[in-house]
């Protein structure tokens, strides 16, 4: 963990750099894979499944046998604390319902916006040792209150050619339609083109490694949305002289041990608390079970102080990270000047862990700077904005002419025609 005491403006691009990733080698195997599955539909699915996975699936849908059965195998615990966290998740989605706009902009002119949720949505949800069954909820829970019809989950199963049974009890509860036992490049080709088993959808949710990253992103050129870019998940804090270095060092860990490319960054007015955290991290990075893990993302991170309040908010909007915790005894001067943050946490007693799972914000977020320019998946990424206008007699005779001007500026006689032709009756 490198500790950086005052840097120059001019070395922190350097100094904020993210890891980096390497993307132009996926890109022709995620071609190749694209290519196979619009021509060859499951039949491509099963084969690399069968070469990724290593398993011959019959078939690739859970049945309602294998999510009941997979229904037993959770604790009731785990149950209720998932249905706890669900109910916490479902009131702060609900609560962003909008209602419609509408403004008469002219005498007779009416105009409104109002939203209708995108009706064929898919939500990834990697495999790999410890599923993380929390972005079920996160992605579920906002679909099902948008009103999305077809929820279609994809996750790549097991040797034994299932999957956890947390992801399965997560989306049966979360009104998830159809799962799939498909992960990789491959899901996202399926969700794209669509084949037999696997519906083809609007839009793909949900994170993922380099290659199902790299499938979303060419997903789009065939049409089909995508939630955001992604990349390696990310935590800024920002602490003072007042904050508690064995608090803030477990933030720090606890998004480091998600994997060796995380990358965490203290910054500090603070030489004291850096020295504190420094220590705190090593003592507690010992006992973790993925010290492995942590260790190498923290090798990456960095521990930065600043001399004042100013400068630190300046960088913080330059780095722009995916999650923010403020522990400052100023903490509105951090909350109120930040611009550029995907979720942010406010004081002691917020950490990363709250959003990650139970406090009821999504916890899919913009990574590598794209909280500049995007938000966080919410309600409203389950939905379009629709315009609508009625224009009456009296309101065409009120703008009629307005629009025969620019349309013939334009050079657009048909576009002046369309209301000549009406005007020319109502007068
Ligand atoms: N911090 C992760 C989300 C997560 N944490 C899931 C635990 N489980 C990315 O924002
Ligand atoms: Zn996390």
């Amino acid at each position: 963990m490198q500790i950086v005491i005052n840097p120059n403006r001019s070395e922190w691009n350097d100094i904020l750099m993210r890891p980096t990733q390497t993307v132009d080698d996926i890109e022709g195997t995620v071609n190749g894979i694209f290519e196979d599955v619009s021509q060859n539909g499951d039949a491509a699915i099963a084969k690399y499944t069968n070469k990724f996975d290593g398993v011959a699936l019959e078939s690739n849908i859970a049945t309602i046998n294998e999510i009941e059965e997979s229904l037993q195998l959770v604790p009731e615990k785990l149950k209720n604390a998932i249905k706890q966290a669900k109910a916490n998740i479902e009131a702060f989605h609900k609560a962003q319902k909008t209602s419609k706009v509408s403004v008469e902009t002219t005498g007779g002119v009416d105009c409104w916006q109002e939203k209708r949720p995108i009706q064929k949505v898919g939500l990834y949800i990697p495999g790999g040792t410890a599923p993380l069954f929390s972005t079920v909820l996160m992605l579920a829970v906002p679909a099902q209150i948008a009103g999305c019809s077809d929820i279609v989950l994809c996750s790549p199963p097991n040797k034994e050619g299932k999957l956890a049974p947390e992801i399965l009890f997560a989306a049966q509860l979360c009104g998830v339609t159809k799962i799939i036992k498909v992960g990789g490049i491959q899901a996202i080709a399926g969700l794209t083109f669509g084949t037999k088993s696997i519906p083809k959808v609007y839009k793909i949710f949900g994170p993922g490694n380099q290659y199902v990253t790299v499938a979303k992103q060419i997903a789009t050129k065939y049409g089909v949305a995508i939630d955001m870019p992604a990349g390696p998940s990310e935590l800024l804090v920002m602490a003072d002289d007042t904050a508690n270095a064995a608090y803030v060092a477990s933030d720090l860990l606890s998004q480091a041990e998600h994997g060796t490319d995380s990358q965490v960054i203290l910054v500090s007015t603070s030489k004291r608390l850096i020295y504190d955290v420094y220590k705190e991290v090593e003592k507690q990075l010992e006992v973790l079970p993925r010290k492995a893990i942590a260790e190498k993302a923290i090798a990456n991170s960095k521990l930065i102080y600043v001399e004042d309040d100013a400068t630190a908010l300046e960088m913080i909007d330059e780095y722009g990270p995916e999650h923010y915790i403020i522990c400052c005894k100023n903490e509105d001067l951090y909350v109120d000047n930040i611009n550029n943050a995907g979720s942010v946490f406010i004081g002691d007693y917020t950490p990363e862990s709250a959003g990650d799972y139970a406090s009821g914000t999504n916890h899919t977020l913009p990574t590598n700077g794209f909280s500049k320019a995007y938000s966080g998946v919410n309600l409203d990424s389950f939905m379009k904005q629709m315009t609508f206008q009625k224009i009456s007699k009296e309101g065409l005779l009120n703008i009629g002419e307005t629009i025969e001007l620019m349309a013939e500026a334009e050079g657009l006689q048909a576009h002046k025609n369309a209301v000549s032709i009406r005007l020319k009756d109502l007068k």
